[in-house]
């Protein structure tokens, strides 16, 4: 196993996590546009009206088509809830459907993308995270760049999500909450990163690695806050790569769906893992 050495954003350490300050920029250009006001200070921005309702619902008949689609039965793309059939997670979904492909050009995500991380960006990861009514599981705290550090090594934070609603997201149904300004301090996980862990990983609520300490997310969290995400379908969240973030589960009857794409600065093109782990497959992380 190799372990990068004067690695800044160092993680699944055998020792005591510490947080330490991010050095680099969240913005990587001179924003012009009003609607990414405020994004630099709070890690996120929310957009409305990024899909129409007529794409919305075109999006939603390719989630069906493919959650039916024997072909894809036993596909490793679609991830499931622990312990059932219910689809928790469909990953290159722009791959599976051209129609969410369209959508999500048609978004506009990326030219915000391109505007925060002030170069060319590239697809890393498309998914969809569908919680339906009553079984929707969580999604337990993380910043998403500490995963693709350790697991993809994705060198640096220069990398932006777009969540796209499906569905309305209200506070019952397993809306995305955020901690505010979280993002310009990286929080060290504990552990080295066994073989192949996101095949237990994906699936899991509360994964054993990639995930703060209880004791760091309240430190965060108590100098922080936490924000909800509400919106209405067709609406869009813009997200820093770092930022900390979860999502309860839902056992409202009403679903919750939404698009997930993540940019990355093609100035930012993946290394090794930075954990010494084997690279994951591209459905995961494209390369
Ligand atoms: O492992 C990953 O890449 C992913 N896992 C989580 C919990 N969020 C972002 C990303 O899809
Ligand atoms: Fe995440």
């Amino acid at each position: 196993m190799t372990v990068a050495v004067d690695d800044r954003y160092a993680t699944r350490v055998a020792h005591d996590p510490t947080i330490v300050d991010r050095v680099d920029p969240v913005v990587w250009s001179e924003v012009n546009n009003p609607e990414l006001i405020g994004y630099a200070e709070a890690g996120y921005a929310q957009f409305d009206n990024a899909l129409s309702p007529a794409d919305v619902a075109a999006c939603l008949r390719e989630i069906a088509r493919i959650e039916s689609d024997e072909l894809l039965a036993h596909d490793p793309r679609i991830v499931r809830e622990q312990g059932s059939a219910a689809v928790r997670s469909i990953f290159d979904i722009r791959q599976l459907s051209p129609v969410v492909s369209a959508a999500v050009e048609l978004s506009g995500a990326r030219r915000h993308a391109q505007e925060i991380l002030g170069s060319d960006v590239y697809v890393h990861q498309s998914r969809l995270n569908y919680k339906p009514g009553f079984q929707g599981g969580a999604f337990y705290w993380h910043s998403d760049f500490e995963t693709w550090h350790a697991e993809d090594g994705m060198p640096l934070p220069r990398a932006v999500s777009a969540s796209i609603s499906l569905t309305h997201n209200e506070i019952y149904n397993g809306p995305l909450m955020i901690s505010p300004g979280s993002h310009r301090r990286f929080v060290q996980c504990v552990g080295a990163t066994p073989e192949a862990f996101y095949e237990e990983s994906l699936a899991s609520t509360r994964p054993d690695f990639g995930v703060p300490t209880e004791r760091d997310i309240t430190a965060i969290v108590d100098e922080c806050g936490i924000d909800v995400l509400t919106g209405q379908a067709g609406s869009m969240t813009m997200f820093d790569c770092n930022v900390l973030h979860a999502s309860a589960g839902n056992i409202s009857p009403v679903p919750r769906a939404n698009i997930f794409v993540v940019f990355n600065s093609i100035d930012n093109r993946l290394q090794e893992p930075f954990s010494g782990s084997e690279p994951r497959p591209e459905y995961l992380a494209a390369r």
